[in-house]
């Protein structure tokens, strides 16, 4: 029987590279719940969320109560896990949402932030891991309409931050801590049958999201490690498919389920599952092979790991340059950037992401066309930062974050292009000086200010076709 399938798969693996006229990538092992295709989505709602480029994410629960303390004690973790703590007594803890009353929660006033900010999208949780729901949800008692507050955030949300004309992603955990029916693996038969009471809840929860929120643009999905959904290939890949339905243009990312044999991500060929490649959790690609010709969006934290709210944000916190620099590195290798904010647990943000948002905002306002719309340039990385192309325009942009003291920034272009001018965004009529190294694409640009820069600049390229090059080339040809 194993030779007969190893046989057929030989066949198929043949019959690919017969009609590819070259070997396709999906070649090893037929698969009937792998990746949904082999590159990106050319749609229009993906382009829409790829020129978006930059995000913001809000981790908003009841872990905003205790804000990292436990009873009076610090807890180092993640303060979204804090339910799963030792010492944690889960009980009091669901309790929390006797507490939960974000009585200055202005949803309005988070759109607005983040729309000066310079994002484009929002992507909010609407359950994490400790299974509590911003929004009425029929399906568990477990949800906003039972605290003090009782209004539904999530409604809140979608639509201020749609009337400032940013996109809404909805985050979803999977895995669910307070769902009596929720397994991490199926031992026994009892436990396969509880996850299946189990599997119905999440359908029934995703859909619901969907009906009352159908302008959303995606899901992010979260909490999908467990060996119990790790066995629901079809399952999830058939609700997926309904989800689809549902929504046309619905964004779903690699993280949501596991193919037949149980890989996560990406597929048993290595190919990429889901929309865009989800794996960038607080790490970034350093070039553009790691990103594997696919979609890709990084999510961070500005403290060093966490998302919900922390009162004390101990260790390394970045500052809003070190977060440019990490969106800029995001356009420059074609990938989307989302910034984690985590409000309080009376619905405000905290003085410290406020400063960043607005930081972050200025530099965009002047800088953000090398962001936005903005992806992939294939010249040679150089150490002052990163290269990006307008995919509208296709202008050119060197963002600067390491200027040498010299103020001579070295640009290896490609041979067909001549740089004909050199400004910083915004100030064209001060041409910066060229020099340039005949026939081999390089050049050298002088910025003389070097001791009155304050923060990073962009630089925008002109080119023309070096003509001189294709009289070269047609006379061979
Ligand atoms: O919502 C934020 C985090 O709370 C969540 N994702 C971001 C967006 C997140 N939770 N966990 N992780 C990210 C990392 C995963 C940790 C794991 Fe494990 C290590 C999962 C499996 C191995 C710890 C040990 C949890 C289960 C076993």
């Amino acid at each position: 029987m194993r030779t007969l399938k190893l046989l057929i798969g030989v066949l198929i693996v043949c019959t690919a590279i017969n009609i590819n006229g070259q070997s396709s990538k999906r070649s090893s092992l037929p698969l009937e719940y792998g990746a949904e295709r082999l590159g990106k989505r050319t749609d229009k709602a993906m382009q829409k969320w790829r020129d978006n480029g930059f995000g913001q994410f809000i981790h908003f629960g009841l872990y905003a109560i205790p804000g990292g303390f436990w009873e009076g004690e610090f807890h180092s973790f993640a303060a979204e896990w804090m339910r799963a703590e030792k010492g944690v007594d889960t009980d009091k803890y669901d309790l929390l949402y006797k507490k939960f009353n974000p009585k200055q929660l202005d949803a309005r006033a988070w759109a607005k932030q983040a729309k000066n900010m310079g994002a484009k999208y929002v992507v909010i949780t609407t359950k994490h891991h400790d299974g509590f729901c911003l929004w009425p949800s029929k399906y568990t008692e477990h949800n906003i309409s039972n605290s003090p507050y009782k209004k539904d955030i999530i409604k809140q949300v979608v639509e201020a931050y749609e009337a400032e004309g940013l996109d809404v992603i909805l985050y979803f955990s999977i895995l669910d801590w307070h769902h009596p029916s929720y397994r991490s693996k199926l031992e026994t038969e009892d436990d396969k049958k509880e996850f299946e009471i189990f599997k119905e809840f999440t359908s029934n929860q995703l859909k619901e999201l969907l009906t009352l929120y159908p302008s959303v643009k995606g899901f992010w999905f979260d909490g999908t490690w467990d060996s119990s959904w790790k066995d629901q290939a079809e399952f999830a890949y058939k609700l997926s498919e309904e989800l689809r339905a549902m929504v046309p243009g619905l964004i779903i990312g690699s993280r949501y389920r596991a193919d037949d044999n149980r890989m996560r991500g990406y597929d048993s060929n290595g190919d990429l599952m889901g929309d865009y490649g989800q794996g960038w959790e607080r790490n970034l690609p350093s070039k553009i092979e790691d990103v594997t010709g696919n979609d890709w969006e990084c999510v961070m934290t500005i403290p060093h790991n966490q998302w919900g709210y922390h009162s004390d944000w101990r260790g390394h916190v970045k500052d809003s340059y070190e977060i440019l620099d990490m969106l800029a590195r995001s356009a420059s290798l074609d990938g989307n950037f989302v910034l984690n904010f985590g409000p309080k647990a009376d619905g405000t943000i905290r003085i410290e992401e406020t400063k960043i948002a607005e930081e972050i905002g200025a530099w965009m306002k002047v800088n953000g066309e090398a962001i936005h719309n903005s992806g992939h340039l294939n010249w040679e990385k150089q150490d002052w930062g990163y290269y990006t192309i307008n995919r509208r325009t296709n202008k050119k942009y060197m963002i600067v974050f390491n200027m040498p003291i010299s103020g001579k920034l070295r640009v290896k272009a490609s041979k067909e292009l001549n740089i004909s001018k050199a400004f910083e965004i915004g100030n064209s009529d001060k041409l910066l000086k060229l020099e340039r190294i005949y026939d081999h694409g390089e050049y050298w640009i002088h910025y003389d200010n070097v001791e009155k820069l304050k923060s990073p600049i962009v630089i925008e390229l002109e080119t023309s076709i070096n003509k001189n090059l294709r009289k070269i080339e047609n006379t061979k040809t």
